[in-house]
């Protein structure tokens, strides 16, 4: 009894042995965990005293899972199926005490265990699938015999976990403790032991075992992730789940699990969940800086966007007032707010006193002073520099003292914008994304003045808001929009030589993302940047005509496809063909037909090089923070891993070579190998190294 390793303690409290597991952050299951609970298991076992086992974690939560940190390492036993196996073989009862999340290869302990009891806030979980993984401990045998094979499925699918009331009412948790979990553990223990409760396990229970609803499930839980293997895999052990006895499918879901976990896919999912916590690094950050408290949020402007952003603040529990100087713009965006979350609570996605405790949070106002209860205000105002400069001079004056002032512009200089305050070190941007309440990127553009704790403030506000923020820094679009106008030049020179925008989206859909370039133009409004280029006297050809022509998206029921009334689907217009045709021949350009493998390359490979300059200038800092914030922000297949892990796939020489010949053959000097893609390809290394 005692210290068994430096992270798993065995004690004794009377007659229950308990373990006690402390692998900060998250009680991953790594080799010297297994290790220690093996050894841990085999002296409870062993001790005639001990009569009954409680297995627990210190810190913040249960076992998180598997350490992924070993994913793509030899092997080092112990396994987590010997962990299991041991917890199997007790003689003894086993009960485990759940706290935080108990997720992957930890929830599958847990459901190795006779019992299981949980602290009301804890949540149970198979998120493997968004490792591009499929659990592998046991886990597709072991929930469905505990919750049936549809709603396994369901959870192995979608990688969600369950809150802990409703894992009691499955049936995957039998008690929820109140008060401290060791003694509620122990107490259990203590119980079972006295009422000589049978040991049964999960994986000799068959009631639950129906094929009924399954196949249907199957077909609907998996019809949106084509192009994906780890779904099609959960659904096929879930499956032997149901027809094999439970040691085969034990077998065949480890076959599946090396299958995946060796495979490009998980790999790249693997790269984007470390990258998505390495963004919210900031490399030159003293490790001493502490976020400001923020206790209530203001923002600025009634418009789509500032009243998504509001809803952020909301949702997350912030007070926060919304401002604008115009009364019914300020109704209009209130009124806005309440559809939006109306239309959640009819979906169910929101109970009714839910939204009335959220909408209770959201102040509207005409005055700007409201704006002096807030530690954060974000202005999201007309995307015009003299307004923006006017705003930040008045928040100058009416914010608090240490009051974090962010911009949402997406285009303007956030230091001019900073320099119209007398305090630059509190400003910075936060450029959400639209549907701001929705979309989980936001890029936080760092100013030359901006101060490394209000830089902190804005991280942790991001992910208190539920976002993933990436810092970056200032230059005209910042990192997302720089490299979309790459892809957009090209779309453009791609419907000029001779492909359809129905052609475009098809290919760049068959690759992953969830819309074509085409089609996200319609959704976020052409007539966007048909103004800002009307600004900086810059023309698209195709775009513009289409502007000029009432094509401004879906908003006008046409765009670069028209729209049925009330539908959001995309047709071909044959209007637009003309127009595209006409320009072609106005040009002199001979159309040809493009192969889709050409249409992808050149989707993709300009915003790579675009890429690679804007860490050539230090505007983005790591490959991973561009490769998150285009897999959050643009819907960058996420199993792709990114666009610069993606590079790095196709191997970098290929990719200068390829940019070079499209160089040639356009002209254009943008496409030209970025120098610092040239200096790692001549070194035969890649962005990730
Ligand atoms: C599995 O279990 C396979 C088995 O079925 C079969 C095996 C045979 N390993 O997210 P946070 C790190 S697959 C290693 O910021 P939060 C993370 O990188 C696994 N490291 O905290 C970060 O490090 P750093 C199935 C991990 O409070 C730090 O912990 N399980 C792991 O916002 C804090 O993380 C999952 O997929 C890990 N498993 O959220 C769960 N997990 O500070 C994955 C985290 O150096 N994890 N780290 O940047 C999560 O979803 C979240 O971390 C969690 C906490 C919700 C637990």
């Amino acid at each position: 009894m005692g210290s068994i390793n430096a992270s798993v303690d065995l004690r004794r409290d009377g007659e229950v042995a308990v373990v006690t597991t402390d692998n900060p952050p998250v009680n991953a299951l790594k080799h010297e965990v297994r290790a220690g609970l093996v050894e841990a298991l085999r002296q409870a076992r062993e001790d005639g005293a001990v009569k009954a086992v409680v297995i627990g974690c210190a810190g913040r939560t249960f076992f998180a899972g598997a350490d992924i940190t070993e994913f793509g390492q030899p092997p080092r036993p112990p396994s987590l199926h010997d962990v299991i196996a041991a917890v199997e073989g007790m003689p003894k009862p086993v009960v485990a005490a759940l706290h935080g999340t108990a997720l992957g290869g930890g929830f599958e302990v847990a459901l190795a265990c006779h019992f299981r009891i949980a602290v009301p806030g804890a949540r149970v979980g198979l998120p493997e699938v968004k490792l591009g993984l499929l659990p592998g401990a046991g886990g597709t045998q072991r929930l469905p015999r505990l919750v049936g094979p549809e709603k396994a499925l369901r959870m192995i699918v979608t990688g969600e976990p369950i809150g802990a009331a409703e894992a009691q009412v499955l049936g995957v948790v039998d008690d929820i403790a109140e008060g401290d979990l060791t003694s509620a553990g122990v107490t259990f223990a203590r119980r079972v032991v006295a009422e000589g409760r049978p040991l049964s396990l999960v994986r000799e229970r068959d009631e639950k075992l129906s094929a009924e609803g399954f196949a249907d499930a199957a077909e609907t839980l998996t019809q949106r992730l084509r192009g994906q293997d780890a779904p099609a895999a959960c659904v096929e052990a879930v499956r032997n789940a149901i027809v094999l006895p439970f040691e085969e499918g034990l077998r065949r879901e480890s076959e599946l699990f090396r299958r995946l976990v060796a495979g490009d896919q998980s790999k790249a999912r693997r790269h984007v969940f470390f990258a998505e916590r390495e963004a919210a690094r900031i490399g030159d950050m003293p490790e001493t800086t502490k976020p400001r408290p923020i206790g209530r949020g203001a923002v600025i402007g009634a418009g789509t966007m500032g009243g998504g952003i509001a809803m952020c603040f909301a949702n997350a529990g912030i007070p926060v007032s919304v401002v604008d100087t115009r009364r019914d713009l300020l109704q209009r965006g209130l009124d806005r707010i309440a559809a939006n979350y109306r239309t959640t609570v009819s979906r169910g996605g929101l109970a009714a006193d839910e939204m009335e405790r959220r909408m209770a949070r959201i102040a509207g106002g005409t005055e700007l002073d409201a704006v002096a209860q807030a530690d954060v205000v974000v202005e999201a105002v007309f995307e015009e520099m003299d307004v923006k400069k006017q705003v930040f001079g008045e928040l100058d004056r009416l914010a608090k003292k240490d009051a974090l002032l962010a911009t949402n512009t997406s285009t303007l200089d956030v230091d001019e914008i900073a320099r119209a305050t007398g305090r630059p070190r509190d400003v910075l941007g936060m450029h959400f994304f639209s549907p701001a309440n929705v979309m989980r990127l936001l890029e936080i553009v760092r100013g030359q003045e901006t101060s490394f704790d209000a830089l902190a403030t804005a991280v942790a506000l991001g992910r208190r808001l539920g976002k993933v923020p990436v810092t970056v820094g200032v230059c005209y679009g910042f990192v997302g929009n720089r490299m979309l106008a790459r892809r957009s030049a090209e779309t453009e020179r791609l419907l000029l030589e001779g492909a359809l925008p129905q052609r475009i989206d098809a290919a760049v859909v068959a690759f992953g993302f969830p819309m074509g370039p085409c089609a996200m133009m319609d959704l976020a409004g052409l007539d966007v940047g048909w103004r800002i280029r009307q600004g900086r006297g810059e023309r698209a050809v195709i775009e513009d005509a289409l502007c000029e022509a009432g094509h401004y998206g879906q908003k006008t029921g046409k765009g670069y496809f028209r729209y049925d009334a009330g539908s959001r689907t995309p047709l071909p217009d044959p209007e637009v063909e003309k127009l595209i045709l006409e320009s072609s021949s106005r040009l002199g350009i001979n159309r040809r037909p493009i192969a889709e493998e050409e249409i992808v390359e050149r989707m993709i490979l300009p915003m790579i090089n675009e890429g690679a300059r804007l860490l050539e200038e230090g505007i983005a800092s790591r490959p991973g923070d561009i490769d998150v914030i285009w897999v959050y922000g643009y819907g960058w297949p996420v199993w792709r891993g990114g666009p610069m892990y993606y590079a790095d796939r196709l191997g970098l020489a290929r990719v200068r070579d390829k940019l070079t010949d499209y160089a040639g053959r356009s002209g254009d000097p943008a496409l030209r190998p970025a120098p610092l893609i040239a200096r790692l390809a001549a070194e035969g290394r890649g962005f990730g190294s």
